[in-house]
C-alpha cells in the first residue's frame, strides 16, 4: 500500500496468525491473533527484514456473547424460568444485529412467545449486574432514539463463569409474548457493575412464523405452506434451527401453520429489516478506543532515530490494522473492518498522529 490515500477494504483470513504486507517497498506488517491478545509488528523487508516497533494490545471486549434463546420450549425442558437448562435453547443460528449493520433472517426469531429470553455474556464485570445495567427499547424502525420502552424483564440472573470464556453469564427473561412481531434493543449500560467503558448495543428482532424465505420478513401464505411441506414428528423431530419449528416444540405441524396464517403481515406491517442507526455505534466503541490508543501509543514510542534507518520514514505512509483485535470471534465481520491510521512523517521529524480515521464497517455474518 505505497501512498494510499483512498480507503480500501482489505479481506483477510479468519481469527488466527495473519500477515500482511503494507508496503512493498519499505516494510511490512506482522499481526498475530492469539484470540486474547494482538500484536503489530512492524518489520523492514529492506535489509532483510528487520522488527522496527512492536505493540501488543489485549483483546479486553468485556462483552463475550449477545444471544436470544427460545425460553419455555421444548429446548429448555419447557421452563420458563431462568437456570442454566437455556443454555440448550440458544438459538445458535441467529447473532445480535449490531448498530450500523443491516438486519437479516439470522437476527430474527419465529419463535411463537416472541422475545422471551436474552443471554449477555459478562467478562469480569465489577459488581452485581442488576437490573439497572440494563435498558431496553422496542421498535421497527432504523432510528432506534424513536422507539419505545419495552416490557420489563420478568427477571435478570447471572451465573457466575458460565459465560463464554469463562465470562459471567446474564440471562434475561421476559414473559412470553411480552415482546414480539417487533425488534427488542438490548442496551447493556456502563455501569459502576458491569465496569463497561462504554454501553453495548444490540437487537434482536421477532416475527412469528416467519421462515426467512423471502427478501422481507413478510409472513404470509408461502411461510405457512413451507411449514406443511416440512413436517416433523416424534420419528424426526425438529431441530432448534428448524425455519419451520415455529413454536420450537420439536414437531412441524399443523399447529406452525396455523401461526404463520394467524400472524400474517403485510409489507406494511411485516418486521422491517433495519439498519439501526449508525450514531449508536459510537456506543460500541470500547474496542476502537483500544485500537485508537494503540496507534497513539505507537506514534509516541517511535522516534526518528527508529524509523529512518528502516525505511519507515518515507511520507504519506498509510498503516492498517485491523479491528479484529479487540473483538470476539463472534462477532467479528466477515467483510473487513478496517482500522487506519495515516501517520505524516517527515524526517527528521514526526509530526503528531492529528488524522487518526476509524472506518469501520460491520458486516453481517
Ligand atoms: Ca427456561
Ligand atoms: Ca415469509
Ligand atoms: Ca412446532
Amino acid at each position: 500500500m505505497n501512498s494510499a490515500k483512498a480507503r480500501q477494504t482489505w479481506s483477510v483470513p479468519p481469527p488466527g496468525a495473519s500477515q500482511f504486507q503494507y508496503n512493498a517497498d519499505f516494510g511490512a506488517m506482522l499481526l498475530t491473533d492469539n484470540g486474547s491478545s494482538l500484536k503489530f509488528e512492524f518489520w523492514s523487508i529492506a535489509g532483510g527484514g528487520t522488527l522496527i516497533d512492536q505493540y501488543t494490545i489485549a483483546a479486553t471486549a468485556p462483552v463475550r456473547a449477545r444471544q436470544v434463546f427460545y425460553n419455555d420450549s421444548a429446548f429448555d425442558g419447557n421452563s420458563p424460568a431462568a437456570g442454566a437448562l437455556d443454555d440448550g435453547a440458544i438459538a445458535a443460528d441467529k447473532q445480535a444485529l449490531l448498530p450500523g449493520a443491516t438486519a437479516t433472517s439470522a437476527n430474527y426469531t419465529s419463535y411463537s412467545r416472541g422475545i422471551n429470553g436474552v443471554i449477555v455474556d459478562l467478562l469480569n464485570p465489577t459488581g452485581t449486574i442488576t437490573a439497572a445495567d440494563f435498558a431496553f427499547h422496542v421498535g421497527n424502525s432504523s432510528t432506534p432514539n424513536d422507539w419505545t420502552a419495552a416490557p420489563a424483564p420478568q427477571s435478570i440472573s447471572v451465573r457466575p463463569g458460565a459465560g463464554d470464556g469463562g465470562a459471567d453469564r446474564v440471562t434475561i427473561v421476559w414473559p412470553s409474548g411480552a415482546i414480539r412481531n417487533t425488534w427488542l434493543q438490548a442496551t447493556v449500560k456502563s455501569t459502576a457493575a458491569t465496569g463497561l467503558a462504554a454501553a453495548d448495543v444490540f437487537y434482536f428482532g421477532n416475527t412469528i412464523g416467519e421462515t426467512g424465505n423471502g427478501a422481507t420478513a413478510q409472513v404470509n401464505s408461502n411461510d405457512e405452506i413451507a411449514a406443511r411441506q416440512h413436517a416433523r414428528s416424534f420419528t424426526d423431530p425438529a431441530n432448534i434451527d428448524d425455519p419451520f419449528d415455529f413454536n420450537r416444540d420439536g414437531f412441524v405441524n399443523a399447529i406452525d401453520q396455523i401461526l404463520a396464517r394467524a400472524n400474517a403481515t403485510t409489507l406494511a406491517t411485516s418486521l422491517k429489516l433495519i439498519i439501526p442507526s449508525i450514531s449508536a455505534m459510537a456506543n460500541n466503541s470500547a474496542s476502537l478506543a483500544i485500537v485508537d490508543a494503540a496507534w497513539r501509543s505507537l506514534t509516541a514510542e517511535r522516534d526518528v532515530s527508529e524509523t529512518a534507518p528502516n525505511g519507515l520514514a518515507s511520507e504519506d505512509q498509510t498503516l492498517l490494522a485491523f479491528v479484529q483485535l479487540s473483538m470476539h470471534p463472534s462477532e467479528r465481520p466477515s467483510e473487513m473492518s478496517e482500522t487506519r491510521s495515516r501517520r505524516r512523517m517527515k524526517c527528521p521529524e514526526i509530526e503528531p498522529l492529528t488524522d487518526v480515521q476509524i472506518d469501520f464497517t460491520m458486516a453481517n455474518l
